[in-house]
């Protein structure tokens, strides 16, 4: 029978049960909701049904609330109603879990008076990754399964968790012995643990059950300090209101009765959802989708399987890495047999220690290890798919890595570099297969770092092109397409923020202050942190290699300084900062130097706020990124945002400086930008075009 367009009812003997289909996730849209509802009052309506079995079609169980739903008019039945139902419901209902059960779905599920899990299934509450909090009931049950700890770690971080692991949790677990197949000799889940349940069902019909919220005492609150858990949140998820008012959420948990305390969680969590720290979560959320669902699906990327790295350094390993966890058959390359004998020596040593700390099984260590390999000879190279260049960042040294290659590779190839700046059309002009040539810019360290710019050059090929989003996107990665130009997309508005972090050196601010002000904004690291970290030479040389278009005796004077008296950053125990044993301090001597620096300028120091550090950082990145949409660099804000949330810190809880911009009202914007264009007389800071069709 037909619930409603994505949920039927289907009656087997004294069972009924309910299947939700509602590709691609299986998400609590209204008609889910409805379609349940509707099944679980038919069923206690019946006679002749004696308990319920929920479950899902498809590669997963229900992965959460339909993030489309928020911002529109709710439409009844709300998720609270339909999980009041099941809980109250007089027929026992068992959940049939598979694949990934996140947010409303884990609610649902743990609303249920049984579980049962194919083996390997995720669970998780990730609500406070878009800026809510669990609103049909998790943080009241899941304290009352996993004890209040785990709870709150789970529910504060919006991770996922193996039911494998949670034997409170799940009554029953399916293992159909497929551990040892590769993902696509599996056979589907669904169907395995919908019987399953289906039986389980049966066998229990008729023994007496109690609402899962009365199913185990209620945690106590001696368990835990909740002062120690809203001060760790206060300093690691700083800035974002969700996770507090989940502590609070969880915590009623503990003082109150179940539906009194529920009540509570409902206006925490609508309180949450009508924030803008929510609306721009969500956006967030999207917006790194889009990129790469803008992409076909590729043949060419169907068929890469070998991948070379050109370059065992830092990134060349990091990248070779993030292949080989994503199952690809990799030679590292680099320029003699001692480099290659290193490179693969840290490779297996980053799989030991994966190992050692439990994260993966020695199998899956071996696995890894069974497809890394490596050559110093070029002629073995023949036969790869694609090839990844992560050497020296020199012009003349990737022309002859690329010329040497194209003599030897197979014509269909792909050529991908890791350049940071360089002008990839120079580089595929040392080819004879121009359009094979793309980027393919990593950050670092580029196995764990999301974002991925595919740089499509004047002749790579759309062909070319999906292959490399789609390979990327089998990395796990959030792959962004972009165009050729002085850093691209992220580093070529890293460049405007950051010189405008060096200005304000010059006019006086501190290190200390120019990075506490943008941390206390929301970014993951000062710019002054971020430079001493990865090395303040190396944007110093790319400056060398493609001069300053605009001429200003003061760009990046304060990080030339550093870089003239042998301060490198980190690797030299000093930079903007001092490094002893690891610790970061300030450092005097970069005040002189700068100080001295301005003087010879003409700089006079003054006294500056943070609001004015912060206003001036952020306003240079959204004309920056403006400029690029008006260049046709980058596509559209969305790809924008996903760069700088997934390779720069960005605070997620802003949405993106692009998406930032809007929210503040982008005539605002303009006027601000205007007043630095003309106070601070600088060409740069002329308002791009674009602003105004944002
Ligand atoms: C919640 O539940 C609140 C409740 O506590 C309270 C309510 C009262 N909605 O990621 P993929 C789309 S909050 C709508 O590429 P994967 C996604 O946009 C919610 N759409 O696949 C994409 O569309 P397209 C808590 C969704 O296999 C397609 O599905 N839940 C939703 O790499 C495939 O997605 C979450 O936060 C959704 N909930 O990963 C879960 N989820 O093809 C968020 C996905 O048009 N989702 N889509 O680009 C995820 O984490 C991953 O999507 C998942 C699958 C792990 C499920």
């Amino acid at each position: 029978m037909s619930l409603s367009n994505t949920v039927t009812l289907t009656q087997q003997d004294n069972i009924g049960f309910i299947e939700v289909y509602n590709a691609p996730v299986n998400a609590l849209s209204q008609s889910v909701r409805a379609g349940i509802l509707a099944g679980i009052e038919w069923a206690n309506s019946r006679a002749d049904i004696d308990a319920i079995v929920i479950g899902c079609k498809g590669s997963t169980f229900i992965a959460g609330a339909d993030i489309k739903e928020f911002g529109q008019p709710p439409i009844a039945p709300s998720l609270p109603t339909v999980l009041s139902a099941i809980r109250n419901s007089k027929k026992p209902v068992t959940a049939a879990l598979h694949g990934t059960v996140l947010g409303g779905g884990f609610e649902l599920a743990l609303s249920c008076h049984y579980r049962i899990a194919m083996i390997g299934t995720n669970v998780g509450l990730p609500e406070v990754k878009l800026g809510l909090i669990p609103g049909a009931g998790g943080t009241q049950l899941l304290p009352r399964y996993i004890g209040l700890e785990n709870a709150l770690s789970m529910i504060t971080s919006g991770n996922m968790a193996s039911t494998d692991t949670m034997p409170d949790l799940v009554d029953m677990q399916i293992d159909e012995g497929t551990s040892g197949l590769k993902n696509a000799e599996k056979p589907e889940h669904a169907p395995i643990v919908n019987r399953a349940a289906i039986s389980f069902a049966a066998g229990t019909a008729s023994d007496p059950f109690l609402p899962p919220q009365h199913r185990r005492v209620p945690p106590s609150i001696k368990d835990v300090s909740f002062d120690e858990w809203r001060s760790k949140l206060a300093k690691k998820a700083k800035g974002q209101f969700a996770p507090q008012r989940a502590i609070d959420a969880i915590e009623a948990a503990t003082l109150r009765p179940f539906d009194e305390a529920i009540k509570l969680e409902r206006r925490f969590f609508l309180a949450c959802r009508d924030s803008e720290q929510s609306a721009s979560m969500r956006y967030a959320f999207f917006a790194e989708k889009q990129s790469a669902a803008a992409y076909k699906p590729s043949t060419i990327s169907s068929n890469i399987s070998s991948i070379s790295v050109i370059g065992a350094g830092t990134m060349g390993i990091g990248i070779a890495i993030a292949f080989i966890d994503a199952g690809f058959n990799v030679t590292l390359v680099d320029t003699t047999e001692e480099q290659c004998s290193l490179g693969l020596k840290k490779i297996r040593e980053h799989y030991e220690k994966m190992h050692e700390k439990g994260r993966i099984s020695i199998a899956e260590k071996q696995q890894a290890l069974s497809l890394m390999s490596s050559t110093y000879d070029y002629g073995k190279l023949a036969d790869i798919d694609l090839v990844v260049e992560a050497a020296f960042e020199k012009m003349s040294v990737k022309k002859m890595i690329f010329s040497s290659l194209d003599a030897v590779c197979k014509p269909s190839t792909i050529f991908a570099t890791n350049t940071s700046y360089l002008d990839i059309n120079d580089i595929a002009s040392s080819t004879t297969r121009p359009e094979l040539v793309i980027g393919m810019h990593f950050f670092s360290p580029a196995n764990i770092m999301k974002l991925v710019e595919v740089v499509k050059a004047k002749s790579t090929s759309e062909d070319a092109v999906n292959a490399v989003m789609n390979i990327a996107k089998q990395l796990r990665k959030v792959p962004v397409c972009v165009g050729v130009g002085f850093g691209f997309v992220g580093n070529r508005m890293y460049a405007a923020y950051g010189r405008e972090a060096n200005m304000l050196l010059l006019e006086g601010a501190s290190p200390e202050q120019i990075d506490s002000a943008m941390e206390a904004w929301g970014m993951a690291m000062g710019p002054l942190t971020v430079n001493d970290m990865s090395g303040i030479d190396i944007a110093y040389k790319a400056r060398r290699e493609y001069p300053p278009i605009y001429n200003d005796p003061a760009y990046f004077r304060a990080a030339d300084v550093m870089v003239e008296h042998g301060r490198l950053g980190r690797k030299t125990g000093a930079g903007f900062y001092r490094y002893e044993n690891g610790k970061r301090l300030a450092d005097p001597t970069t005040l002189t130097l700068v100080a001295a620096e301005a003087q010879k300028l003409g700089i006079e120091a003054r006294q500056i706020s943070d609001e004015d550090i912060q206003k001036r950082l952020v306003l240079a990145l959204v004309n920056e990124g403006a400029n690029l949409l008006e260049k046709g660099i980058a596509r559209n804000v969305e790809d924008i945002d996903a760069i700088w949330l997934n390779g720069y810190g960005f605070p997620r809880f802003r949405g993106g400086p692009m998406y930032y911009a809007k929210s503040v009202g982008t005539k605002l914007i303009i006027e601000n930008i205007s007043y630095f264009h003309l106070s601070e007389n600088k060409p740069w800071w002329e308002p791009s075009a674009y602003l105004n069709k944002m």
